[in-house]
């Protein structure tokens, strides 16, 4: 039906970001859309990212991100951390790479008697305080091992002044399969000062498909958010000042369960990352 037609101009590459996984039954969709609906207001549905509301007077302008389209993450943008060990396995720079589908992969895997797993940062090369900050993600189904969205810094080490010279920012952890979620603060170091914040909660589709995972850092408070819906808000530690980095990761350890009864490899995966600012 297509194939003689002239390809609609509309599905530029944010709806492909936005939609990739499905971008096939999108393109069709989308393409009937378009010969219905004007042009202007298929632009305007282009984005689908839902964004918390923005402070009055104010809109969202996206001021950092990384769509991993291409074949090589830029590392420009993202250290990939390894070859070392971290906790149960070893973070190794070859199991964080793109698939060339638009998406990140951290990949878990036994490779001989270890067990290895990728992640990535931004240290050094992004930190920022404040703003909105979100990944879409497809969550991995084994256990023993478990993915986050976090923000670190070397002020979470500084014990005093709670965390408002530093506090990991933990947007999501996902230690089980069952749609159990946690997001997390830490602060003051880990040691005898170390101080916690944190909230449970279920939302058990999470496990299929891709989701969004979000966090709005305001000087009052955090507000997290799963699909664009508020999961949890807190200004426990009085909320950080200091600027931090973007981690994603893969971690092994019993928390997640036994690695040993995990069929691997297993993947998490992430579509994009998006920083955005109130101007
Ligand atoms: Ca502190």
């Amino acid at each position: 039906m297509l194939g003689g037609m002239i390809k609609p101009p509309t599905f530029g590459k944010s709806n492909q970001r936005t939609n990739k996984d499905g971008f096939r039954a999108g393109v069709y969709l989308g393409f009937l859309a378009w010969t219905l609906m004007a042009w202007p207001a298929a632009v305007a549905g282009a984005e689908s990212e839902v964004l918390p509301p923005a402070p009055a007077g104010k809109e969202w302008v996206v001021v950092w991100q990384d769509e991993f389209e291409g074949n090589v993450l830029n590392e420009e943008k993202w250290n990939r951390l390894g070859d070392w060990k971290r906790r149960d396995g070893y973070w190794v720079k070859e199991d964080a790479y793109l698939n060339g589908k638009g998406q990140l992969v951290l990949r878990t895997r036994k490779d001989g008697e270890r067990y290895t797993c990728g992640a990535v940062n931004t240290k050094g090369k992004f930190e920022r305080a404040f703003g909105y900050y979100v990944a879409r993600c497809k969550l991995p189904r084994q256990p023993g091992h478990w993915p986050a969205f976090w923000l670190m810094g070397d002020g979470v080490g500084k014990v005093g002044d709670e965390g408002r010279d530093g506090t990991e920012i933990d947007i999501i952890e996902v230690p089980w399969r069952d749609g159990r979620l946690t997001v997390n603060l830490h602060w003051d170091g880990y040691g005898k000062d170390h101080k916690s914040a944190g909230h449970k909660f279920q939302i058990p589709e999470v496990m299929e498909g891709w989701h969004s995972f979000g966090l709005l850092w305001t000087e009052a408070e955090y507000m997290f958010y799963v699909d664009g819906r508020e999961v949890w808000r807190s200004s426990a530690g009085g909320v950080c000042r200091a600027p931090l980095f973007l981690k994603l990761t893969e971690e092994i350890g019993t928390w997640a369960g036994k690695i040993e009864e995990a069929a691997l490899p297993d993947y998490f995966e992430v579509d994009y990352v998006r920083v955005y600012e109130a101007r």
